[in-house]
């Protein structure tokens, strides 16, 4: 007998696919796409049309650059563009309904089957697959499917590859377990490349991209003993670049890198408004509790707030309330 990844959840799944039968379905996405949001949306529209249930992927944004190659010839539609007629609905990797932007969810105002690994999930679907212990949306699909022997071809194994890798980080978060490197490797004998991922995610990247990485790492200084990085971008370097603030996503992960820092922080300028992100090594740092003294919020490791505020006006405050709570976590204040 066969590994089998899900056992209550792949029956509820074999049912709900047979509600499915002989609707048209779309498969619904969030906000600002990310690679497993896609990969889950590309992997399930594909086994659904394989199994004779015509599917197609609806999102309220574009697909990102770097993730168009992954889409392959899966139908995927803006919500401007879809056709009109009935559809069922069924979201991936959405925490809430509203995630899926207001006119989606508006076409979609019932979604029969939700299906992801976010803990925070409110459980909008009829029915609701959340597996919270799962490292991303990706390692759910692929457990359904060979749980129900479903024909994945190479382009939906490439997709679920994809969000699995995403959303691990490379395989480098705490979630990333010896059941994931057994579905990455089914993926891979179906098809999916490893390196042909990390070169479309990696090795792809516009000039633009680098420039502004540039000037952000330029920008660091290091606070509190060198415990503290702190990065900035501000609109002129996003013009001078020929860049977007999409294009500054994840930079705040290289003000964390450093060894020594404890926490990192970006601060972005963009049209008179601040917006700071802030990563912790650490629980016990809270720099959710810190964004929360400028009205923002988040987890533990990673928070952010946004203040109308210039850059050189708000740094200094900013910086002694990072001391603080430096302070107060060295105190063992904070739990
Ligand atoms: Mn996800």
């Amino acid at each position: 007998m066969t590994k089998s990844y899900f056992p209550e959840e792949s029956t509820t799944f074999t049912r709900n696919i047979e509600l499915l039968r002989g609707h048209r379905v779309a498969v619904l996405g969030h906000r600002r796409p990310d690679g497993d949001c896609i990969g889950s949306q590309v992997a399930l529209t594909r086994v659904l049309n394989a199994t004779g249930i015509e599917s197609l992927a609806v999102n309220i944004d574009p697909v990102p650059r770097t993730l168009k190659a992954f889409v392959g010839d899966t139908p995927f539609f803006l919500a401007a563009d879809l056709p009109a007629g009935e559809f069922l609905a069924v979201s991936v990797d959405c925490a809430d309904h509203a995630r899926v932007g207001d006119s989606v969810r508006d076409r979609f105002p019932n979604v029969l089957l939700n299906i992801d690994h976010h803990v925070s999930n409110t459980l909008y679907g009829e029915t609701n697959l959340i597996l919270p212990e799962a490292c991303a949306t990706g390692e759910i699909l692929a457990g359904l499917f060979f749980d129900n022997e479903l024909a994945v071809d190479s382009v939906a194994a490439q997709a679920l590859y994809l969000g699995i890798a995403t959303d691990t980080g490379q395989f480098c978060y705490s979630g990333t377990t010896a059941s994931v490197f057994d579905i990455c490797r089914r993926l891979c004998e179906l098809g999916a490349s490893p390196s042909q991922a990390a070169h479309e995610l990696y090795e792809c990247e516009k000039p633009g991209r680098i420039q502004l990485l540039q000037r952000f790492l330029a920008s660091f200084r290091m606070e509190h003993e060198d415990r503290v990085c702190i990065g900035s971008i501000t609109d002129d370097f996003y013009e001078e670049t020929s860049t977007t603030p999409e294009d500054a996503e994840n930079f705040v992960d290289y003000s964390r890198s450093l060894d020594g820092v404890e926490i990192g922080s970006l601060l972005e300028e963009r049209n008179g408004q601040l917006k700071g992100s802030l990563r912790a090594k650490e629980h016990r740092y809270r720099v959710d509790l810190l964004a929360k003294q400028f009205s923002g919020g988040g987890h533990a490791c990673a928070a952010g707030f946004n203040v109308e505020r210039k850059l050189e006006d708000f740094y200094p405050e900013f910086v002694t309330a990072i001391g603080e709570h430096l302070r107060q976590v060295d105190a063992g204040g904070l739990s």
